[in-house]
């Protein structure tokens, strides 16, 4: 973190020299390589660019979350929201939207610039980090590595035995991936809420596996002990948590600033990418302050482009400067590709005598995995629900593998996507078939009380895990770069697509090890 607060601007070279209001743009700020947004594509972008001597400028929408509120707390609770949870919200849009369909869980915050945001469309919603670090923020920290024969099917021009004997055990080692202890596991009060769902899953003939976390165990079971302040255990997560979490900021970003070629400025939005006449890349910023007001309009110009800005916000750039002339040479599958990962959250109501806890650990450490069943391929991830009272409810997010893909288009001056209820459907109808297997072996009901109308039993309107937008191999040639423009990469989880059958980070991290393996040998070379 260290390395993080004392970043300095390092010596961009400033041309032009104009002042400008607000609303117009500023003399152009120049470096060698830019990468856009500060996720996981952006996180290894940066780090390897500047350990390869090369100036670079990371530009994030999202604040630098470093500095303490008034409760001495740089995250708020999950459970006590205030402005600090939501980005530009008047009302908190938490995932669970009631509990016994009571309007208990989302509270009037004051719009400011939050940690998580919720992005509409017609018929989703998507769940993505703002910040220094994106997701890694906010998310639940599950560090899975899928299986190769899908990898394989969803990324057919890769080569695997590459992928999986070098670059995943890069990006797990970089992202300080760990196991839970298994005997913790089994003794804890704070994962009996995995345990019960595992027995549920072994009385329907269900596997279940451990699967690994960037939280660090370590902390965790002193949380447990009571000898370090409770995060994961003080039911800290989608919000940020205070401590315990090794988020983007404390690993790939870190490194990177102090590699002392890497240059960070938040806040400030990035809306228009273009290509000057000599080859080099224009973009237009927009800098923003706690209101959200734009204060300054900024223009960086650079040889190397990097897009880092999630599968929403590098879809959003690329489709927008395809659709207004920017960038016409784009290719038109561009802005397609598009999935929820087959998302879906349910509630199972658990026996009377099969308690949950009323402590839970935030972090999911175990999922049901029937990915191998060829009929219906689904792998479920355990979800705590940690209310501090037992309820037994069994949460699950099942991951799907339906196969529906939606596209991005720039209409009337904002991001459109066309996906469409039925979609969804198709993610319930897989998700349902296996959860009533589970209900049935257990003689268990679904829980109606915690999506907001009183008959919803699958949460089928958002997503976790947006993916695709700039497939790789298709819009991209095999290593990201763009189809169409020299020295234009993505390296986000707009190149997955739609969907990779497990949670999605490790997958975005080790593609862009790749990448930037590869663009620094035969790229930049002088
Ligand atoms: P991402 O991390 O979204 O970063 C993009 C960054 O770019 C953000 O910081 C944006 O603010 C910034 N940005 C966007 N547009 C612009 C712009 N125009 N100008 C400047 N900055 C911009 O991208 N995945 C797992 O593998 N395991 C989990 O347990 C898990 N749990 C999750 C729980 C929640 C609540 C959420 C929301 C997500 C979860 N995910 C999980 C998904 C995971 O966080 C996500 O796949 C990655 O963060 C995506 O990484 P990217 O590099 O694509």
């Amino acid at each position: 973190m260290a390395a993080l607060q004392t970043a300095a601007t390092l010596g961009f070279t400033r041309i032009g020299l104009q002042s400008a209001r607000a609303d117009e743009p500023a003399a152009v700020e120049s470096a060698p390589a830019i990468v856009i947004g500060s996720g996981y594509g952006a996180a290894v972008a940066a780090l390897r660019l500047g350990q390869a001597g090369i100036r670079t400028l990371v530009l994030e929408m999202g604040r630098l979350w470093n500095t303490a509120g008034a409760d001495g707390k740089i995250f708020c609770n999950t459970a006590s929201p205030d402005q600090r949870s939501m980005w530009f919200k008047t009302r908190t849009e938490a995932p669970l939207a009631t509990f016994l369909w009571l309007d208990v869980v989302n509270k009037d915050i004051s719009p400011y610039p939050g940690v998580l945001d919720r992005v509409h469309f017609d018929n989703m919603s998507v769940f993505v980090g703002r910040g220094v670090g994106g997701g890694s923020l906010v998310n639940g920290s599950m560090a899975v590595t899928p299986l190769q024969s899908y990898f394989a099917e969803q990324f057919p021009t890769v080569d695997v035995t590459e992928m999986y004997g070098t670059y995943y055990p890069r990006a797990r080692a970089m992202l300080g991936v760990n196991t839970v202890d298994p005997a913790w596991f089994e003794s804890t009060e704070w994962y009996r809420f995995s345990r019960t769902s595992r027995k549920a899953a072994a009385n329907t003939g269900l596997k279940t596996t451990f699967v690994p976390s960037v939280y660090d165990f370590g902390y965790m079971q002193r949380e447990a002990a009571g000898t370090a302040t409770k995060s994961a255990l003080g039911q800290e997560v989608i919000y940020g948590n205070n401590y315990g979490k090794k988020s983007l900021d404390k690993t790939y970003l870190a490194s990177a600033l102090g590699t002392g070629n890497v240059t960070l400025h938040t806040m400030e939005k990035v809306t228009a990418i273009s290509r000057a006449g000599d080859g080099t890349w224009l973009l237009t910023a927009q800098r923003i302050d706690d209101t959200g007001a734009v204060v300054e309009t900024k223009q960086y110009g650079c040889t190397y482009l990097f897009l880092g800005a999630g599968s929403l916000g590098t879809s959003e750039l690329l489709v927008r400067a395809r659709q207004t002339g920017a960038l016409p040479a784009l290719d038109a599958s561009v802005g397609t590709g598009w999935g929820t990962n087959g998302n879906v959250m349910l509630g199972r109501a658990n026996h009377l005598w099969d308690t949950v806890g009323a402590n839970q650990s935030t972090m999911p450490v175990m999922g049901i995995d029937d990915w191998a069943n060829a009929d219906n391929p689904v792998f479920a991830e355990i979800a705590p629900l940690p209310t501090g009272l037992e309820h037994w409810v069994s949460l699950y997010l099942a991951i799907t593998k339906n196969p529906e893909r939606a596209a991005f288009s720039w209409t009337n001056g904002a991001l459109k996507l066309n996906w469409s209820a039925a979609q969804s459907a198709v993610s319930v109808s897989m998700a349902k078939k296996l959860f009533d297997r589970i209900n049935s072996a257990n003689a268990t009901i679904y829980r109606y009380d915690l999506f907001g109308s009183s008959s919803k039993i699958f949460a089928d309107d958002f997503t976790y895990h947006p993916l695709g937008g700039c497939v790789l191999g298709r819009s991209t040639d095999n290593y990201g770069r763009v189809k169409g423009y020299s020295r234009l990469y993505v390296t986000d989880g707009s190149l997955v697509p739609g969907n990779i059958g497990v949670n999605p980070f490790v997958t975005i991290t080790a593609l862009a090890e790749r990448t930037m393996a590869r663009v620094l040998a035969e790229d930049t070379a002088p």
